[in-house]
């Protein structure tokens, strides 16, 4: 999945002119993207809303010029409905909420009643709150126990089971060794059975590690989060240097399908 954020203020890139949106999206699929997210709010630490109307005025058009020529499906990176409806009328089919539904109580029916795909993120607190202290006991538990939670009242809102992709929300209320605790922890979510997607391109706690700053340089701790995602079993990155990422896939995907198998042959002993 690669990042299109529609954005002035996003904490690595963005750009407000729909042109320049359209030629990042069309690179993007050219070095391998199968996803576009399209944003027009940042939801960095400390970032404050932006209107329905002003993210249906960054986005829409963006979203509508990349699926009449790209062809590729979208997601509408959003936390309101309003923008999510405008966003699927004009072609994207996949909803990124990464509020999971609780920052706009019409976001489940408007999903359920149209059929798109769902993108349940875990976040503690709000984009202007969440770094200030996150404390948890068992980071990987909560986490997994509350995209259950979600996904079940999204369900119960109608929207199919197998729609629905769960994201543990690095970046969003944790500290650097939540980040990390999740990302090595990422089999119990796999493990769920719902698609998981990682979102962890260029953030902060791959600065604290690494010491590559500023975000945008950020790509070699990104391809090791990328390579330990993948072989954790995530189904979906999401990620801003997609032909980078594209490679490091490929590479993670290879050594994981070359497993040898680890049950005992037939009439050996173990
Ligand atoms: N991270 C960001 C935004 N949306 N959606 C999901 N599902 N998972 C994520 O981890 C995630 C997300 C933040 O990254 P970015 O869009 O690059 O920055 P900004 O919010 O500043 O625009």
């Amino acid at each position: 999945m690669g990042v299109l954020n529609v954005t002035p203020d996003s904490f690595s890139d963005g750009n407000l002119d729909p042109a320049a949106a359209l030629t990042r999206a069309r690179e993007m699929v050219d070095e391998g993207a199968d996803l576009i997210d399209v944003g027009g709010e940042s939801t960095r630490p400390g970032s404050l809303p932006v209107s329905e109307e002003e993210q249906i005025s960054r986005t829409v058009a963006v979203v509508r010029a990349i699926s009449e020529e790209l062809g590729v499906p979208i997601s509408i990176d959003t936390t309101r409905s309003a923008v999510a409806a405008a966003a699927l009328a004009a072609g994207a089919s996949i909803v990124n909420d990464v509020s999971a539904g609780r920052d706009d109580p019409d976001m489940f029916r408007l999903v359920a009643g149209v059929g798109a795909n769902l993108v349940l993120m875990h976040m503690r607190g709000t984009p202007a709150t969440m770094q200030l202290d996150p404390t948890y006991t068992d980071v990987v538990a909560e986490v997994s126990s509350f995209l259950a939670d979600r996904a079940a009242v999204a369900e119960a809102a109608g929207v199919v089971g197998d729609k629905i992709w769960i994201d543990p929300g690095l970046g969003f209320g944790k500290t650097v060794t939540h980040n990390l605790q999740l990302l090595a922890g990422l089999a119990t979510l796999v493990s769920s059975g719902r698609p998981v997607l990682v979102g962890s391109s260029r953030k902060g706690f791959i600065g604290s590690v690494t010491g590559e700053h500023p975000a945008a340089r950020r790509l070699f701790g990104t391809a090791a989060t990328v390579a330990c995602a993948a072989s954790a079993g995530a189904a979906v990155v999401r990620v801003h240097d997609v032909g980078e990422m594209a490679r490091t896939l490929k590479m993670a995907r290879a050594i994981r399908d070359a497993r040898p198998d680890i049950s005992p042959p037939p009439g050996r002993p173990i």
